[in-house]
């Protein structure tokens, strides 16, 4: 099978799971587990933040960031399609209490111009801004990546309103990668960032949640709170120390086999997709002009060994990750293409 439904299928690597077997472990929720301990340190380095806490999903990393910010009955900004959003349960509101203000955005970067319009103060008619979160990069707008001036334009006119940024950083490094800008330099002047171990970094399971000692210490009472206290987690920490050290250096590669499939997609006759601006590993296309529903087209792929989902009732998602190499989605551009053509000889009566 050739999976492209998203970078959250890739297996553990075998050095990952001899690193899991071999892992030092202790209880977490006594802070004894020597290898998250080590993991969490290794993030806070790596992010260039004052602490770091480990944390079963990004979805929980998100919301604990949304939670340690903000106090009930205030507003988030945020893009309109982005994960905090759509994706989350609306935990935003059943957790913190808050209500989102979603910016539409072309590429789902937001810009402070846009921002600060929609910023409120308290007065008895609206919800004040708590936070204001960004996506980097944007998973439903196409993996697009912050520029790092947008970045610190946000973060600059944010603090001096007084009120703090939380990037979703769940594919950080994937824009470190298209950019050749560390980390730690892209999330330099956000308050958090939550970044997934377990996307294209190829860990099972984890994520990491970034920032002020004084608020990762809170973060790590919501993470009990929610049932994210994990006991041995060294051995999940273990492969997460891997994909910290070991997966960036494959991101690359991925970009380059997501712009490959863009470009092969392109060709088909009825697909609607612009290669150029394909920034990194996710590739969203429009497949209104094939005559045939996304689901028609998952189905079809699916019976022929090859698997992309569709995102909406027009458009589809393909996302590139060390799982599936250059020959995988050659071949998925292949079966692509015919699932498509014999939709085209079936109206033309052939
Ligand atoms: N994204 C998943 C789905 O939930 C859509 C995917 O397949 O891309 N932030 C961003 C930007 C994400 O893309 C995701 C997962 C998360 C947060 C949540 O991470 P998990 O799944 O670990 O809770």
């Amino acid at each position: 099978m050739i999976d492209l439904r998203s970078d959250t299928v890739t297996k553990p690597t075998p050095a990952m799971r001899r690193a899991m077997r071999e892992a030092e472990v202790g209880d977490d929720v006594y802070g004894e587990d020597p290898t998250v301990n080590r993991l969490e340190e290794r993030a806070a380095e790596i992010t260039g933040k004052e602490a770091a806490l480990f944390v079963p999903t990004g979805t929980m990393g998100n919301n604990i960031g949304a939670k340690v910010h903000t106090e009930h009955g205030q507003e988030v900004i945020c893009d309109c399609r982005s994960h905090l959003l759509n994706y989350e349960l609306s935990m935003l509101a059943w957790f913190s209490g808050c209500v989102a203000r979603p910016i539409v955005t072309a590429d789902g970067i937001l810009r402070w111009e846009q921002i600060h319009k929609e910023v409120r103060a308290v007065n008895p008619h609206s919800a004040p801004t708590g936070l204001i979160e960004i996506e980097n990069t944007h998973n439903m707008a196409g993996g697009t990546v912050y520029p790092l001036e947008v970045i610190e334009e946000i973060c600059d006119g944010a603090h001096e309103s007084g009120i703090r940024v939380h990037m979703d950083g769940a594919r950080v490094f994937n824009a470190a990668a298209a950019t050749g800008t560390s980390v730690r330099e892209i999330v330099a002047r956000v308050d958090t960032v939550m970044f997934c171990l377990s996307k294209g970094l190829g860990a099972p399971v984890g994520s990491m949640l970034a920032g002020p000692k004084e608020v990762i210490a809170r973060g790590r009472l919501y993470r009990k709170r929610l049932g994210g206290g994990m006991r041995q987690a060294g051995v999940l920490a273990a492969a997460g120390l891997l994909a910290l050290e070991e997966s960036p250096r494959q991101l690359p590669e991925d970009h380059r086999n997501a712009k490959l499939l863009a470009e092969g997609l392109a060709r088909i006759p009825g697909i609607g997709i612009d290669p150029a601006k394909v920034q990194t590993n996710i590739v969203i296309f429009e497949v209104t002009g094939t005559g045939l529903a996304p689901a028609d087209i998952s189905a079809r792929l699916r019976e022929k060994g090859v698997r992309i989902n569709g995102i909406s009732g027009t458009h589809m998602r393909a996302v590139t990750h060390r799982d599936v190499d250059r020959a995988g989605c050659e071949q998925a551009i292949e079966t692509l293409a015919e699932v498509v053509h014999s939709r085209s000889l079936v109206s033309a009566g052939g």
